[in-house]
């Protein structure tokens, strides 16, 4: 005859119990990289830890709709919990039947209302300065910084130095830029959409065919940074991984101008594409500029 469930779940291994305990550690583990990621996960409430000015912004509003939606959840529950407990069955008397208590009716009508038109708010004022532009005839921004995401990979230019670097399977682009400094991107792409992703900018933006899309930010904070392709974009769109390098100004200007010495990297020449470098080259050169 065969055991119950319930004597089935008596007679477990200890084995079993310990990786029923181990596993969803390990997976919890493996999700979060390390403790320092999840602790840094927990306290900026989800979301990578920005280093923009706009990525601070952004961040700012979800903080504020994070505690606009805490506040309404725990009013909600208040409010449930005390008709539950307040109002239990005592008897088999029906309660007093009433209805159109217009005060309340007036109250739930207008108060999401008022949320919501708060919250509409400071999305289009934060919008708005996240995809603003320096204008042209103040001279635009102070770099510019060209983007075409291709199958499957990237390649970046340096549009006022006229050179360019590109990615090849194995060996992530890096894309070097200077901190405290307005950057402008220009997105295209010869072949179907990509979107350009730097989890830590809070942003992403879509990379697409037939159109040059723009964007600018202004990185405060020094570092390496991972880049992602965040839209579907065929069989190795998971391959188009890149990094930034975001480092002082004199450091980006002596990078890109060593670039410039590799005809190679020029723009318009050879096959246009410029030189693969890989992450370790470009950090070894930077390396080169700082003794
Ligand atoms: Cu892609």
């Amino acid at each position: 005859m065969s055991q119950t469930p319930s004597v089935r779940r008596r007679g477990r291994s200890p084995r079993a119990r310990l990786s029923a305990v181990l596993l969803p550690l390990g997976l919890l583990a493996a999700g979060c990289g390390s403790a320092r990621d999840a602790y840094e996960n927990a306290f900026y409430l989800g979301v990578p830890e920005p280093v923009t000015d706009q990525a601070n912004d952004t961040y700012e509003l979800w903080l504020g709709t994070v505690a606009a939606a805490a506040v309404v959840g725990v009013a909600v529950a208040g409010l449930i919990m005390f008709a539950v407990f307040r109002y239990r069955k005592n008897s088999d008397q029906l309660p007093r039947q009433v209805r159109y208590n217009l005060p309340i009716e007036v109250l739930y009508t207008v108060v999401p209302f008022v949320i919501i038109a708060v919250l509409f708010y400071y999305t289009t004022v934060t919008q708005n300065f996240v995809n603003e532009l320096t204008p042209d005839d103040e001279g635009g921004a102070e770099v510019n910084i060209g983007v075409v995401g291709f199958q499957w990979n990237w390649t970046f230019r340096y549009d006022d130095e006229g050179v360019q670097t590109t990615g090849a399977p194995g060996a992530p682009p890096v894309l070097v830029l200077p901190t405290d400094t307005t950057i402008r991107f220009t997105e295209t792409s010869p072949d179907v959409i990509h979107s350009f992703f730097v989890p830590q900018f809070l942003f992403k933006r879509d990379v697409i065919p037939g159109r040059a899309n723009t964007f600018e930010i202004t990185i405060n904070k020094e570092g390496s940074y991972v880049g992602r392709c965040a839209e579907l974009c065929g069989e190795k769109h998971s391959a188009m991984n890149f990094e930034v390098q975001a480092v002082p100004m004199s450091e980006y200007r002596s990078y890109v101008s060593a670039l410039g010495d590799d005809p190679a990297n020029q723009i318009g020449t050879g096959a246009g594409q410029g030189a693969v470098r890989t992450a370790e080259e470009s950090a070894e050169q930077i390396e080169g500029t700082r003794s």
